[in-house]
């Protein structure tokens, strides 16, 4: 095993090196620990170990869970020997991020081999919330009628975690790990993905804890933007006009992105006026219900033909084409949005996504009826793996192309 010079953490984002690991106690009479928690085990630096390499607790418990020495968050190993594609997923509330992301990233464990990659859990034990959506949208039994995935608060215990940065506890959001590479090459990243509450971007609602629950744009290889077309009265007047206008709406989904931007260029000390250094990709969620009348009728048999899925650089191939087309037609409608991304990065791709495949229908409780046999998502997949292809490893010092493109020459 051959470690990082430098590990950043997860959670609190400073650096450290392999030397100054903790390890988390297993020992139950070493419960509470400063940072981390009272129900959490002490960490510790560890100065015995086993004969297997694992640490010794003050106790004598066998440990081999490890912590940020800054902020005592649990990160998996791999991060001990891999670099990091942090990735962030951003947008309005109810533009459909948390679905897009339990959606995308089961078609990516799904697809990943007709991709040529290995996409695998890096510890399933970092994932659950994301497996629990899962389950819930393609796992639900056939009797369970009213499929819904909560709604992400802005401080809920399973998708924050306190962390102590400098003395001032902040809530963080919890990363999901995927250990990504090529097939064809021995390379490996951990892919660690970002989810938000919509109000942390919106603007005015810095009481929301903004700073501090998007740290993670400090190093992010690539955001993924969710753009809810359905949320903009332009373009659901002309694409989507049967559709019911109530609920909610976000007009300045530009604004969204222009927040996160100065965030990001505040957290890396950034000029306000350059463009920024990380591929942006904006996924136009709820391609049900607009595709057809965007793309054509066979918009969603036009978008899984490019090579039956295909490898990697097909599939870049294929989003760069569509994105063409859709960021044209999006320059019509919404132009607005379209000035703001290309003004605020150089690298922008659009592409049409459908978490679902279908529309939540609403029934006369006012209840939401979706069915695990509804939901046949497409094009989900293909931020994530458009991400990975386009990636910076090194997100301050861009590389032209990312490191799957790099591995593959
Ligand atoms: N038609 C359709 N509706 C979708 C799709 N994905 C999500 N939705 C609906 O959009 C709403 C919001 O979805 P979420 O994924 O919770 O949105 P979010 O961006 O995570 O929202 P916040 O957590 O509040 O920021 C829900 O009512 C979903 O049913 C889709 O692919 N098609
Ligand atoms: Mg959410
Ligand atoms: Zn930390």
């Amino acid at each position: 095993m051959v470690l990082l010079n430098e590990i950043t953490c997860a959670w609190c984002w400073r650096q450290f090196s392999p030397l100054q690991i903790r390890f988390i106690s297993e020992s139950i009479h070493l419960r509470g620990d400063a940072l981390a928690g009272s129900s959490e085990g002490v960490r510790f630096s560890a100065m015995r170990f086993d004969p297997e390499g694992n640490a010794l607790d003050p106790d004598g418990a066998r440990c081999n869970r490890l912590a940020c020495p800054h902020c005592h968050g649990e990160i998996p190993r791999a991060l001990l020997e891999l670099p990091t594609v942090p990735i962030s997923i951003v947008g309005a509330p109810s533009s459909g991020k948390t679905n897009l992301l339990a959606s995308g990233l089961w078609r990516m464990s799904q697809l990943a081999n007709d991709m040529g990659i290995d996409w695998l859990d890096t510890d399933p034990r970092f994932n659950e919330l994301i497996h629990t959506n899962q389950a819930s949208l393609f796992l639900s039994e056939p009797t369970v009628q009213n499929i819904v995935l909560t709604k992400t608060d802005t401080g809920g215990d399973a998708l924050y975690r306190p962390v102590t940065i400098a003395g001032v506890v902040e809530s963080a959001p919890r990363p999901a790990f995927y250990t990504a590479g090529r097939m064809s090459d021995s390379a490996r990243v951990v892919v660690e993905v970002y989810d938000n509450a919509g109000e942390h971007f919106m603007h005015g609602q810095r009481a929301a804890k903004f700073e501090t629950s998007t740290r993670h744009l400090l190093r992010s290889s690539a955001i993924i933007l969710v753009f809810d077309p359905l949320q903009h009265i332009k373009f659901r007047q002309r694409f989507a006009p049967d559709r019911d206008g109530a609920g909610t709406n976000h007009q300045r989904q530009e604004l969204v992105f222009s927040t996160v931007v100065s965030q990001l260029r505040r957290l890396r000390g950034l000029s306000a006026v350059e463009p920024i250094p990380v591929p942006v990709i904006v996924a136009l969620s709820k391609a049900d219900v607009w595709g057809a009348s965007v793309l054509g009728a066979d918009w969603d048999s036009l978008v899984s033909r490019r090579g039956a899925i295909g490898s990697l650089d097909v599939l870049l191939e294929g989003a760069t084409r569509m994105s063409r087309a859709l960021r044209d037609v999006l320059a019509q409608v919404a132009p607005e949005f379209v000035g703001s991304v290309e003004a605020l990065t150089n690298r922008a791709w659009f592409v049409p996504v459908s978490a679902l495949g279908t529309d939540p229908k609403i029934d006369a409780e006012g209840n939401s009826v979706l069915r695990t046999s509804d939901v046949r998502p497409v094009w989900a997949e293909v931020p994530f793996a458009l991400a990975l292809t386009v990636a910076a490893v090194e997100p301050l010092k861009l590389q032209k192309d990312g490191v799957f493109t790099q591995s593959l020459a």
